[in-house]
C-alpha cells in the first residue's frame, strides 16, 4: 500500500487557532478563579518538557502504561479486521502507538490527531520511515472539538486510541462528552482503547507532580512563557511559583501558578491584576477507580470488553466497544 504524506497546516498569528488561544487566555484570566486550559501546555517547548517529565523517576504514569501496553498489546487491541485504521486522539510523541503497531502489524493506517502541528508532523515522518507499509494521515485539529477523519480512513473499521490519561484533564462532564463524541466520530462497530490513571496512595500522586528536579514546575511556567511569546504578554516568570496538590474530594491533582506578589500583567492589550498568593488554575488531572471508569463508559455509549493494569494497580488501560 502506498505511503500517504500529508503535511498538516501550521497555525500562525493570523489564524483562527491563534485567535481562539487569545480569547481563551483572556477569558480565563478575567474569571474570578483565574484559569488556563491544560491543552495549551503543548507548544514545542512544552511538548519537550512533557517528554522530560515522562522520564522522571517520580512520574510513574507513562512508564507504567507503556509496560501494560508492551505486555498485553495484542489482547488490548483485540480482534482486528483487515483494513483497520487506528485513530489517536492527541498523538504527542507517538511512542505508545508504536507498541501497538509493532504487535498488531495488520493495522493498515494511522491517523494522529493533534494541535501541536510541527511536533506531530515530525513524528509522522519517523513513523512512515519505521512502518513503511502503514498509511500515516495526520489531522491538525483540537481533538476536544469536532473534526473530520481524512477521506481514506472513512468507511473502514476504526480503532480509537486515547492513551496517557489525557482523559484525566477533562472535567467529568467533559470526559462524558468526549467519549460520546468519539463514538460518533468512530461510528458503530468501533473500539476504543483508553488509558486512565488510578486513584492511589496520595504520597505517590503528590511526588509525581512535584518532582525533585523541578521539571513539572518548568512545564507549568512554560504556559506563561508561551503566552509571552505568542500573545504579546509580559509575565515575569520569577514572580510565579508552581503548586500541585491532590484534591481528595474530587479525586484530582490540581496544578496552579501562584503569584508571589501583588502585580499587573499585560496580555494582548488587556491588563490583568493579581493579588499576592492569587493563583491561576492550570490543570486538573483526574484519577479514576476501575468501577468509576466502567460506569463512565457505560453511560456514554460504550461497554468495557476488558481492563488491563499493572501489579501495583497504578494505571489502567480500558478496551471499550461501541454498544
Ligand atoms: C498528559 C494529562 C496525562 O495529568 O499527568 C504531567 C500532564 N501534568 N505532569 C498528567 C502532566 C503535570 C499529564 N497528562
Amino acid at each position: 500500500m502506498s505511503v500517504l504524506t500529508r503535511t498538516a497546516i501550521r497555525p500562525d498569528r493570523h489564524s483562527n487557532a491563534h485567535d481562539a488561544f487569545a480569547r481563551d487566555v483572556i477569558d480565563g484570566l478575567c474569571a474570578r478563579q483565574k484559569h488556563l486550559s491544560a491543552k495549551y501546555f503543548y507548544d514545542a517547548a512544552g511538548s519537550r518538557l512533557f517528554e522530560e517529565i515522562t522520564r522522571l523517576p517520580e512520574y510513574y504514569p507513562t512508564r507504567t502504561e507503556l509496560g501494560i501496553l508492551r505486555a498485553r498489546a495484542a489482547d488490548i487491541v483485540g480482534p482486528v479486521e483487515p483494513g483497520s485504521v487506528l485513530v489517536e486522539f492527541g498523538s504527542g510523541a507517538a511512542t505508545k502507538v508504536r507498541v501497538l503497531l509493532g504487535a498488531v502489524p495488520h493495522i493498515s493506517a494511522y491517523v494522529p490527531v493533534d494541535i501541536s502541528v510541527d511536533f506531530m508532523n515530525g513524528q509522522a515522518t519517523r513513523l512512515m520511515r519505521d512502518f513503511p507499509r502503514l498509511d500515516v494521515l495526520p489531522v491538525a485539529a483540537d481533538f476536544t472539538g469536532p473534526f473530520e477523519l481524512p477521506a481514506p480512513a472513512r468507511g473502514r473499521p476504526l480503532i480509537g486510541f486515547f492513551p496517557g490519561s489525557t482523559i484525566g484533564n477533562f472535567e467529568p462532564r467533559e470526559a462524558s462528552a468526549f467519549l460520546r463524541r468519539a463514538g460518533h466520530i468512530l461510528g458503530p462497530g468501533a473500539s476504543l482503547i483508553v488509558g486512565a490513571d488510578l486513584v492511589k496512595d496520595e504520597a505517590v500522586l503528590h511526588a509525581a507532580y512535584n518532582d525533585a528536579a523541578g521539571v513539572t514546575a518548568r512545564f507549568n511556567l512554560n504556559l506563561l512563557a508561551r503566552i509571552n511569546r505568542e500573545l504579546d504578554a509580559d509575565f515575569d516568570l520569577d514572580a510565579f511559583l508552581h503548586r500541585a496538590f491532590y484534591n481528595r474530594a474530587r479525586a484530582r491533582i490540581e496544578m496552579h501558578l501562584v503569584s508571589l506578589v501583588r502585580q499587573r500583567v499585560r496580555v494582548a492589550g488587556h491588563t490583568i491584576a493579581f493579588d499576592a498568593d492569587e493563583t491561576i488554575h492550570t490543570e486538573n488531572s483526574y484519577k479514576y477507580t476501575p468501577v468509576r471508569f466502567a460506569s463512565l463508559a457505560r453511560n456514554t455509549g460504550w461497554t468495557r470488553r476488558a481492563m488491563f493494569t499493572d501489579a501495583d494497580r497504578y494505571f489502567s488501560v480500558h478496551a471499550l466497544i461501541a454498544k
